[in-house]
């Protein structure tokens, strides 16, 4: 295949290419219709999306759980009139709400809700699906499924018939961070044990993850832990990642998903808006990566602080993949940063985004922004190496955004075609 020469002709077939690549997203908060009312889409849904009901609360001093039990027509108008309307919607959230309805083809030009409103109106959820997955050219999604979720779980009791583009993560956050609750929990569900993590009890939670295993075939496990996560420690959550996540991940062949560095609630009254961010230990998956070698972590952290050093863990242990640029992240100037370092000390070696998309519009804005990032800083990185000589060709650029958007994830995980 003939090399490109020219540095705009390389641009525009970065470009194309990783436009026509589709998709495979590892972590979204997505459902099929088979769970009912968890998933989430349309307008309102968008514009009530987490993200904005924090970036509401700037402007706008309705008390915080004044504002969490309006309706949510309501809430969807309010942030309507204050973050599109009376302050331009130029934040990465308020933008993906313009990228969404501008690629559906809603125009927005006269900043008039009830007209938007109108263009969803009429619309199947089970149509509509196709309608994203097509726009947003994705090829599948991962799910997060959590079987301590009471709105979730009886779907599974269910003969649930999934969506093949709808895949499975088994989100296990309840049991690690907050045992002994968590036993509380798993006690009713049919598993002896005890707040004490004795031999049986340890025997018993692995039991209970064999079991959602078998049920829900997931990808891999998932949890979101806080920033003082440590490993190894004197605690549950250490004891129970070592005795009873870490074994039966071996046996399965499944990855643990570390997404390490929310602070839960630092506003309580913002519920799901009122997260935060703090500084977390690389030692934690250092030591984990190194001690169990036979298990495999992927890992995305939600401080910029640690994206170097979790770069540099990953260029020493082949059993740590990076993900993502996660929640806070997620924004065209930390992602272009990130993409960048990435590509610099991992080569092509990493997953460089999910969408950690709730509702199923935005599976379009977060892939649509994403790509350009992604194209831009590949299209520099190859430039460069046609600059120390070494040609580049159309093939070279296709094999690698393929492995960048689906196939190292899918080799990650063992589903490899
Ligand atoms: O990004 C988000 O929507 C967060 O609220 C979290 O869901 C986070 O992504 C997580 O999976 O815990
Ligand atoms: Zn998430």
């Amino acid at each position: 295949m003939k090399p490109i020469c020219k540095r705009a002709e390389l641009e525009n077939a970065v470009r194309k290419c990783v436009e026509r690549q589709p998709v495979y997203d590892i972590h979204t908060h997505l459902y099929t219709p088979a769970f009912g009312s968890l998933l989430l889409w349309g307008i309102d849904e968008l514009l009530t999306y987490h993200y904005l009901i924090a970036e509401v609360t700037r402007y706008n001093s309705i008390p915080y759980d004044q504002l969490l039990r309006l309706p949510k027509k309501a809430q969807a108008e309010l942030i309507w009139d204050e973050l599109f309307v009376r302050h331009s919607p130029i934040s990465e959230a308020t933008r993906g709400v313009l990228t969404c309805l501008d690629r559906l083809g809603i125009s927005t030009r006269r900043r008039d809700l009830e007209a938007v409103r109108a263009a969803f109106r009429g619309r199947k959820a089970a149509e509509y699906i196709d309608t994203v997955f097509e726009t947003a050219n994705v090829e599948a999604v991962v799910m997060t499924n959590n079987p301590f979720d009471a709105e979730e779980r009886p779907a599974w009791d269910k003969n649930l018939r999934l969506d093949s583009r709808f895949k499975t993560a088994l989100r296990i956050d309840e049991l690690l961070v907050k045992w002994p609750q968590a036993a509380a929990a798993l006690k009713p569900m049919g598993y002896a044990v005890e707040p004490k993590l004795s031999a049986r009890t340890l025997g018993e939670v692995r039991r209970f993850l064999h079991d959602w295993i078998d049920r829900m075939k997931p990808a891999y496990f998932a949890a979101s832990l806080p920033p003082s996560f440590d490993f190894p420690e004197q605690s549950a959550c250490a004891r129970l990642i070592e005795e009873a996540l870490l074994p039966v991940g071996r046996e399965r062949a499944l990855p643990f998903a570390m997404m390490i560095g929310v602070k839960k609630l630092i506003n309580p009254a913002l519920a799901l808006a009122g997260d935060g961010v703090g500084r977390s230990k690389i030692e934690a998956v250092e030591h984990l990566c190194a001690a169990f070698p036979d298990n495999k972590f992927l890992v995305t952290m939600l401080a910029r602080e640690n994206q170097h050093e979790l770069c540099v863990a990953a260029r020493k242990f082949r059993n740590l993949m990076p993900f993502g640029c996660w929640w806070f992240l997620n924004n065209p100037s930390l992602i272009e940063e990130m993409t960048r370092m990435r590509l610099e000390l991992l080569g092509t070696s990493f997953i460089p985004q999910h969408s950690d998309a709730r509702v199923l519009d935005q599976l379009i804005y977060k892939w649509a922004h994403s790509r350009e990032i992604l194209a831009r800083t590949l299209a520099d990185k190859y430039w460069m190496s046609v600059q120390s000589g070494w040609p580049v060709t159309k093939a070279d650029i296709r094999r690698d955004v393929a492995n960048l958007l689906g196939g190292n994830f899918k080799r990650f995980v063992g589903a490899a075609e």
